[in-house]
Parts: structure tokens; sequence; C-alpha cells
């Protein structure tokens, strides 16, 4: 019988980096080895070997086999990988290779900016837009909300922050987990010393030169918003957080953000984002102490203050059912928010109540803080392990060395995954959910975490694989990033970049993460075109697409995390 020649060769379509892994899956039904060449630009082949480890992807059903390139350390661009008469996209091996990932990551936040006009300077010309929701007609404004009916019988400035996604609302939860990811991804840099990078006037932002980094200077606008979201003093539920603020009913796609026309609400306190503000001004206090001591105080007050709102209200939980107008973000078990924002607050004073509430929690010692699936806007006890086991903090040593080997274990968990996939992802094919992508990210997050506690070069190795996943080797052969690769994402769900729906608007910038895979079918669109795929599989570069193919603050900040590692 004749071997069935490959199908497909899926590698990263940006490149390499010249000391990372450099690893891409061959399609093919044949369990023999091939020859691989590794050409470069002039077609001239500058290494060559056999393909390994025949099997079948579980997650996308494909048969594959492995070829690892990973000892040619050479740089350049236009390289391609030939098996069996197939080749790759062409891409690059450059120590350079993340420096625009890091830098477009990060705009995207800026670009997602309510309450600002968004600058040509800065944007590019295509993306420059008024200031949405300041309250210019037809915009209602953010400045001057309303509650709900029943909810509260005054108004709020919330204006500012991000918007969270394709959609116009502000969620509490989910800032925070993404404005945690920025200034974590900064924390740690500091910690490695490698924040020079991320330091003032070094992203496209309009505060650039104001001594402070700019990375924080981004996060910083999230931050402002989440603050504006707190009850008031005097006021019944004084110290919690609204638990969001959207428009009354979804708007149509495409609307400019300064054309929308609804009603804003404020949605009704709950205990999971005042423990998520809690724990976020926690942790601001204690990063943005040595460039604003006042902001630091700010957010330190507002981080006791929902704590202790929090401990007073701890059934305030946000139901599934609120998703008129905006998305739900229900959460039924605040346990690990508990966790998280003890964490935070502990690690930022060292006091006492706080450390008691650390390990008294069950999240501080139970196996499942960590998960296959990753963290996420609802599941947040590992992000309080990762914020304790980094930190120098007055637990007693051998809890600080569990909590470390907690990360570690984690992240050998999804090595484990990794390898045991023809693709490399780091999560199981049983958790290609809504945002997958996003999970994939966060669990790189991890991988590069336990880097910076051990050194070890596995971890490095594995949080850096993820993103060949991310840029094109996958089944679909799909870079989910715009802008980058060769088969990139284009039409992402967004209000705004919305050309495909209407030729006079943009595409997504560059640097915009896709939602990615989702088994579920949760919109018409992926109903309709994408039945019986493999979970590998549920993916549709259509903008109707919501469910596979939005964006979203939660998933372009563990990339702009993850880039920012590489690009180091
Ligand atoms: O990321 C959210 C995902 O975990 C949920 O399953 C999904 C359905 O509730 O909602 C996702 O978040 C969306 C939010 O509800 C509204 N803005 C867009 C978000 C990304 O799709």
């Amino acid at each position: 019988p004749v071997a069935a020649e490959p199908t497909a060769v899926r590698a990263n379509q940006l490149g390499y980096l010249p000391d990372g892994p450099k690893r891409a899956t061959v399609v093919t039904t044949s369990t023999a080895p091939f020859g691989w060449q590794l050409r470069n630009a002039a077609g001239a082949v500058v290494a060559s070997g056999a393909t390994t480890r025949p099997g079948t992807d579980a997650a996308s059903k494909d048969a594959t086999q492995l070829a690892d390139f990973s000892s040619y350390t050479g740089t350049g661009s236009g390289f391609t990988l030939v098996v069996g008469g197939r080749s790759s996209h062409p891409f690059d091996i450059d120590a350079g290779l993340y420096e625009g990932l890091r830098s477009d990551a990060m705009a995207f936040f800026y670009q997602q900016r309510s309450g600002i006009p968004i600058e040509a300077s800065l944007a590019g010309a295509a993306y420059a837009r008024p200031a949405g929701h300041l309250g210019v007609a037809p915009n209602k404004g953010d400045t001057n909300v309303p509650c709900q009916a029943g909810v509260c019988d005054y108004r709020r400035d919330v204006r500012g922050g991000w918007y969270d996604a394709g959609d116009h609302g502000k969620y509490v939860v989910n800032g925070g987990l993404s404005t945690w990811l920025l200034v974590n991804s900064f924390e740690r840099a500091k910690r490695a010393g490698t924040d020079g990078a991320l330091g003032d006037s070094t992203l496209r932002v309009p505060e650039r030169g104001n001594g402070v980094p700019d990375v924080l200077d981004e996060a910083r606008w999230e931050l402002d918003f989440l603050l504006r979201m707190q009850v008031p003093q005097g006021r019944p539920l004084a110290g919690m957080a609204f638990h969001k603020m959207h428009d009354a009913q979804w708007t149509a796609l495409p609307t400019r953000p300064e054309r929308d026309d609804q009603p804003r609400e404020l949605h009704r306190p709950s205990t999971a984002a005042t423990l998520n503000l809690a724990a976020t001004a926690a942790q601001c206090a204690r990063v943005y102490a040595p460039y604003d001591g006042a902001f630091a105080a700010r957010c330190l007050d507002a981080a006791r203050r929902a704590w202790t709102a929090a401990k007073a209200n701890p059934d305030l939980l946000a139901p599934d059912s609120d998703g008129t107008g905006g998305g739900a973000y229900g959460d039924a078990t605040v346990s690990d928010e508990f966790y998280w924002a003890a964490a935070e607050l502990y690690t930022t004073t060292g006091e006492t109540v706080y450390r008691d509430a650390v390990t008294s929690s069950p999240w501080h010692t139970s196996a499942g803080a960590f998960t296959d699936g990753g963290f996420g806007w609802a599941d947040t006890a590992a992000l309080g392990r990762l914020t304790l086991a980094g930190a120098r903090t007055g637990l007693p040593a051998a809890d600080t060395a569990r909590l470390r080997a907690s990360v570690t274990s984690a992240a050998d968990r999804h090595l484990a995954v990794m390898s045991g996939q023809g693709y490399a992802v780091p999560i199981p094919a049983s958790t290609y959910v809504w945002g997958s992508n996003g999970q994939v990210g966060n669990n790189a997050v991890v991988l590069a975490t336990a880097y910076a506690l051990t050194g070890s070069r596995s971890y490095r190795d594995g949080a850096i694989e993820t993103l060949d996943y991310l840029l094109g080797r996958n089944t679909l052969g799909q870079s989910y990033i715009s802008g980058y690769g060769e088969q990139p994402s284009r039409n992402q769900h967004h209000r705004f970049w919305a050309h495909q729906a209407d030729a006079s608007l943009p595409n997504p910038p560059a640097g915009s993460l896709a939602g990615g895979p989702n088994a579920g079918l949760q919109d018409p669109v992926a109903q309709e075109r994408l039945p019986g795929c493999a979970p590998a599989a549920c993916y549709i570069d259509d903008i109707g697409s919501y469910s596979t193919n939005e964006v979203a603050i939660n998933w372009n900040a563990p990339l702009a995390w993850l880039a920012q590692f590489a690009a180091e």
C-alpha cells in the first residue's frame, strides 16, 4: 500500500524564536515517518529530519505527525517547512518576532476605550473615531447613568473604561480580570527586570511621556472606571460594586459607539463584582505605589471597603438570566473570588485579617484551584495562587513552597495535555468553550509564571509553543490574530470594526484575538455552518458568529501578557 501523503503542514505562520521551540504538525493518515526539510527563502535546505509521533488528535480528529526543528537556530525570513511534497506557509525565524504583537495586542485596549476620542495619530486613520458614551446625542451617555428599576434611586458617573468586546457593555468581573492580567504582566516583568520594555513611551497610548509605564496608563483607564462602579458612601450597599452597566437592549451590528442611542443602565451590585474590584484595586495599590502614591491610596481604600462590603453581603449572586442588552456574567460561586481578593489584599498590606481569610479559605489548599480548562472571569482562585506564589509574603515558608508547587504542577498538567495532542494545545478536547483561545492564553500565563518561579526551560517553551497554535498551527490553518500570519481572522464580531457588514468600516486592527473554536455552537451562523464539527474546528471567520469569532478584553489580555513574555 502507498503511504498517504501529508495533506497539510501546519506551522506558526508568524514564525519562531531562534532560541525557542520550533515544531510543526503534519496532517497525514500515514503512520510511517516522513522526511522533513526546512528551506530558506532561496529554497536551499538548511535543516532536515524525520517526523515522529503518529497519532490522532482528539480535538480535531486529525491524524497527525510531528516535525521538530527546534535545533535549527539560524535566522531570516521566508522559511518553509516541506514534508512529502507539502509546504507550510512561509515564516520568519527572528529574535524580534513578537515585538509587533506585543505592541498591537496592547493597542487593542486603547482602541476599546470608551469616553475618549480614538486618535488617528495613535490608532491609524481608519480606526479613529469620536469619543463614545459621553452624553453627546444620540448617546445617552455614561456620565449620568440610572439604575435598572428597583436597584437604586440615584445616578452615577461611570464613564470611561474599555468596551468589553464587540458590544458596548462594561462588566466589572470581566474588566477586573483583564486589568489584573495587564498589571500582572507588568509586575512579573518588573520582578524579572525586564519591565523597561513596558515603560513610559513604549506603547501607543495618549498618556505616553507622563513618567508612568504605559501598560499602567492603559490599565488605569479601566481601573478608574471600576472605581466609579463602587456604590458610594452613605448609600444602601455602600462599598459594593454594581455588577455591570450596558444598553437596555442589544444594539444592531454595526453600531458605532458614538451613535448608540440605547439607554444605559446600572445593574444591581453583586458579591462577585465587589470582590473582583477588591482584588484588582488591591493589586493596583501595590503596583502603582511607586508611580502615583495618591492613586495607590485611593485603590487601597476602595479595595478595603469592597472587602468589608462583600463580607457583609456574601450572597448577592449575579444570575445567568440577566442577559438582555448585555452579557449576564452570572456566577453562583464566590468563594474563589473571596480567596483571590484576600490574596491580593494580604500581599499588598500583610495584615492579619486578610492572611486569615487566605489561610482559612478552602481554595488555599484545594487541588481544584487550577483546572485543565483554565481560570476565567467566573473562576478566579488560580489568580490568588499566582499572586501569592510569586510574592514575598509573611506566609510560612512551607505554605509558600506548597503554593509554588501548585503552580508548577498545574503547568506540568498543561505540558502533559500539550504533548498528548497533535497541535500542542494546552486545553483538553472537552474544553473548547466560548472564548477557548482566551483559555489557551490563560494556561500559557500559568506556564510562563511557572517559568518565572523555577527558571525551568520546559515551562518557557510550553508558553511560547501555545502561540504557535494561536498563529496557525491548528486544524484550520487559521491564525486567530488579525494582521498576523498568512490566513488571519479578519471578520471578528465587532460593532465598529465591522467591514464585513459595512464596507465603510474597518476590519479589526492587527493584534485582535478571535474567541476561537466553541463546540457549543451558540450563535445562528455557527449553528448553520458548523454542524458536526470536531471541537477544535468549530470556528468560522464570520462577523455573525459571536460565539466563535468575537473579540474580548479578557482574551486579548492573556495575549498581550504572552506577547510581552515572548518578546523578552
Ligand atoms: O466570555 C463569555 C463567555 O464565557 C460566556 O459563555 C458568554 C455567554 O454568556 O458570554 C461571553 O462574554 C460575552 C459577554 O456576555 C458580552 N460581551 C461579549 C462577550 C464575549 O463574547
